[in-house]
C-alpha cells in the first residue's frame, strides 16, 4: 500500500499489473462483447449527425451506462482488497465511484468515410457525437491525445473535490502494441493541471519536453501500458496520458473499464491523496482546463501530439 502512495507521489501512477483473476475477467469481456454489435453499425448517418445541435451529452452517465447491466460481474473487481485497501487509504473509506464506464478503442475499419474525414487530426477523437444515441452508454475513442483526466472537471462541475480524483483502468483482454495501449508520462503530474492541448514537444523516440503554463520545463518519457486480462493501472488526475488509434495490424477492437474515483463530499478530514497533492507544484483546482473546443463542444484546434513522436 505504501508503494502505491509512493508511486503516485514519484510517478503520478501506480501500475498494479495483471492482478485480477483472468477467468472472471474473460467471462465479463465475453458477455460485454456479446451484448452489443461492435462494428460499423454503431455509427449514425451523416444526415442524422448534421441534425444535432451540439456535441454535448455524447458520453455515458451513471444512469445511462452499458456497465449497469454487469454490476454483479464487476463486484469482484470493485471489492478486491488489493485495490480497495490502498484506495481507502488514499481517498477515505467512503470513497465514491464518480463514474465508471466501458471504453472502446475503435478500429479504422468501422469508420464511415465521412467520419474519418471529420476527425482527421482532431486531438480528442471521442467518437460519441457520431454514434447512434442508444449506444452512447460506452465511450468510443479513435485514440486520444495526451491529456490529464482533470480535463473534464474544471471547478464547479461536481460536489466532490476533483483534486482528489484518480483514474483506475482495467484491461479485459490482451492489449499489445497495436491495440491502442495507454501511454502514460510518469512524473508529468508534478506541474499540476495545465491547459489542454498540452505543450509537449517530441525530442526523440518516446521522449518529450513538457512545458507548463508558466514556462517551467521537464524532460520525460512515455511508458506504454501493455498487459493481459486483469491488468490494472491507477493514475493521478494530472498525469499526462493518451492513446494512438488501434492499428491495422491489430485483430481486435479494445474494450476496457475505466473508473474515476474520488473522495466523498461527506468525508471528514484528510486522506493520503492530500499528502500526494502537497508534493506537486502548480494548479490542482483549475477554473479552465481546455481551449480546444468552441461553444458547441466542437473541436476548433486540430493537431495531435501523441502521433507526432520522432
Ligand atoms: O482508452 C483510451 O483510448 C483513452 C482513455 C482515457 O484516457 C480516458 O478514458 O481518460
Ligand atoms: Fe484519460
Amino acid at each position: 500500500m505504501q508503494s502505491c502512495i509512493n508511486n503516485l507521489i514519484e510517478h503520478g501512477a501506480h501500475l498494479f499489473g495483471e492482478i485480477l483473476e483472468p477467468e472472471p475477467v474473460k467471462a465479463l469481456y465475453r458477455d460485454m462483447v456479446a451484448a452489443r454489435a461492435f462494428d460499423a453499425s454503431l455509427f449514425m448517418s451523416e444526415a442524422e449527425y448534421l441534425a444535432q445541435e451540439n456535441h454535448f451529452n455524447a458520453n455515458p452517465t451513471p444512469a445511462f451506462n452499458f456497465l449497469n447491466a454487469f454490476e454483479d460481474q464487476l463486484r469482484f473487481i470493485e471489492q478486491d482488497p488489493r485495490l480497495q485497501t490502498p484506495l481507502q487509504e488514499l481517498l477515505g473509506e467512503d470513497y465514491d465511484i464518480i463514474i465508471k464506464k466501458a471504453v472502446c478503442g475503435v478500429p479504422d475499419a468501422w469508420l464511415p468515410g465521412w467520419v474519418r474525414e471529420r476527425i482527421r487530426d482532431v486531438n480528442v477523437a471521442n467518437l460519441g457525437p457520431y454514434i447512434k444515441k442508444p449506444f452512447r452508454d460506452i465511450t468510443y475513442f479513435r485514440g486520444i491525445d495526451f491529456h490529464q483526466d482533470i480535463i473534464d472537471w474544471p471547478q464547479g462541475r461536481v460536489e466532490q473535490d476533483p483534486s482528489t480524483f484518480l483514474t483506475l483502468y482495467v484491461y479485459l483482454h490482451e492489449v499489445g502494441e497495436h491495440d491502442s495501449p495507454l501511454h502514460l508520462i510518469p512524473g508529468s503530474h508534478r506541474f499540476g493541471a495545465t491547459l489542454f492541448p498540452h505543450r509537449l514537444e517530441a525530442v526523440g523516440h518516446g521522449r518529450w519536453r513538457y512545458t507548463d503554463d508558466h514556462g517551467n520545463q521537464m524532460q520525460c518519457e512515455d511508458q506504454k501500458l501493455l498487459g493481459g486480462p486483469g491488468y490494472v493501472g491507477l493514475w493521478h488526475n494530472c498525469t499526462l496520458h493518451g492513446t494512438r488509434p488501434v492499428t491495422h495490424e491489430s485483430e481486435q477492437f479494445r474494450l476496457s473499464l475505466r473508473y474515476l474515483l474520488g473522495r466523498s463530499k461527506n468525508h471528514r478530514g484528510t486522506s493520503a491523496i492530500d499528502g500526494v497533492n502537497r508534493t506537486l507544484r502548480g494548479q490542482l483546482e483549475p477554473q479552465v482546463t481546455r481551449r480546444d473546443l468552441n461553444d458547441k463542444g466542437i473541436a476548433r484546434i486540430r493537431g495531435n501530439i501523441i502521433n507526432s513522436e520522432k
